[in-house]
């Protein structure tokens, strides 16, 4: 398995043992470079040095979009079986739209999420936060490092699966991975009490081993996360909570934005899918639509 990447050097773990390794010249076949998270075949030289030889097939790749880019996207990590959302209750403050963008984009990629609520200790509000998600049919924790609130139970989400935690920056994400795995040791950072903002700790993506049994992929968090090249008609289905509702709205086709007879619109009205959920997809369906008119008026296909 295939830890982490510096430079052209990969750390491999095979079993419990850790190693280096470099890429051969040319791979036999599929992908050319390796990703973390991906199954490798290795081969050890006469000279102690190692190089991978072959990737085995991908189950899932998890991509976002590559930023400042208009169009690139950028494979983070290979063979993913779950996604955990981190966000901070405070410091930084809960922003629902931005957490609905990283839940959107592990679903774009057809991987389960998981929210979690971190430093509950700062805020007494954590449920309501996660409310929404729960309500939409995602398993939720409430956390709080120095409280030790809800490890045992990210603990236990983890255990025998490979998950990647994403996140805004400074809401927690090393800071949870060390608390659950004893020694993992990872760096984490300061939030600087003027902007409120963390700043960059978690420079690479990376894996870990847990003695529980799974990996765990800690990623350094994003300021602003975006959609890539996603149908407009598919970002309702980013939206589990939308499922019981679509078939009910009047047009075939509503885009569950102003459109009469919907009823998306009204079972948020009724309180029966968060509005703040609702306001989420609508906005992510417009920058889906901008995005398509942006490549279409560039002729990039
Ligand atoms: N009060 C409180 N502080 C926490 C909690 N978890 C983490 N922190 C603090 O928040 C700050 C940021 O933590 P990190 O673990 O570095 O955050 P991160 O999400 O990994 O940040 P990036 O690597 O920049 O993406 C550190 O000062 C932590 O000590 C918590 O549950 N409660
Ligand atoms: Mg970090
Ligand atoms: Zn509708």
């Amino acid at each position: 398995m295939v830890l982490s990447k510096t430079g052209g050097t990969y750390r491999v773990a095979i079993g419990r043992e850790l190693i280096e390794a470099q890429l051969r010249g040319r791979l036999k076949n599929g992908p050319r470079r390796a990703l973390v998270g991906d199954t490798v075949r290795t081969c050890e030289h006469s000279d102690g040095s190692v190089t991978i030889e072959e990737i085995t097939p991908r189950t899932s790749v998890l991509k976002r979009r590559t930023p400042g880019k208009r169009r690139g996207t950028r494979a983070v990590a290979a063979n993913l079986d779950q996604v955990v959302v981190v966000g901070a209750a405070r410091d930084p403050r809960w922003d629902q739209r931005l957490i609905d963008r990283f839940v959107v984009v592990a679903e774009a990629n057809e991987l389960p999420a998981t929210v979690v609520v971190n430093k509950a200790d700062l805020a007494d509000d954590a449920p309501e936060l996660a409310r929404p998600y729960r309500d939409a049919g995602y398993p939720t924790l409430i956390t709080s490092v120095p409280k030790s609130l809800g490890l045992n139970d990210l603990a236990a989400r983890l255990r025998d699966h490979v998950s990647l935690f994403t996140g805004p920056t400074g809401v927690g994400k090393s800071s949870l991975l060390n608390a659950v795995q004893p020694g993992l040791d990872l760096r984490t950072g300061t939030v600087s009490p003027r902007s409120r903002a963390g700043r960059h700790t978690t420079v690479a993506a990376e894996m870990y081993m847990l003695d529980g049994g799974g990996f765990v992929v800690d990623t350094p968090g994003l300021r602003d996360i975006r959609l890539w090249g996603i149908d407009p008609i598919e970002v309702a289905n980013a939206f589990p909570e939308f499922g019981p509702f679509v078939d009910e709205c009047r047009f075939d086709d509503c885009r569950h934005t102003a459109e009469p007879g919907c009823s998306i619109t009204a079972a948020a009205e009724a309180g029966q899918i968060d509005m703040g959920r609702l306001e989420s997809y609508r906005s992510l369906l417009q920058e889906a639509i901008d995005a398509g008119r942006q490549w279409a008026s560039k002729g990039t296909g």
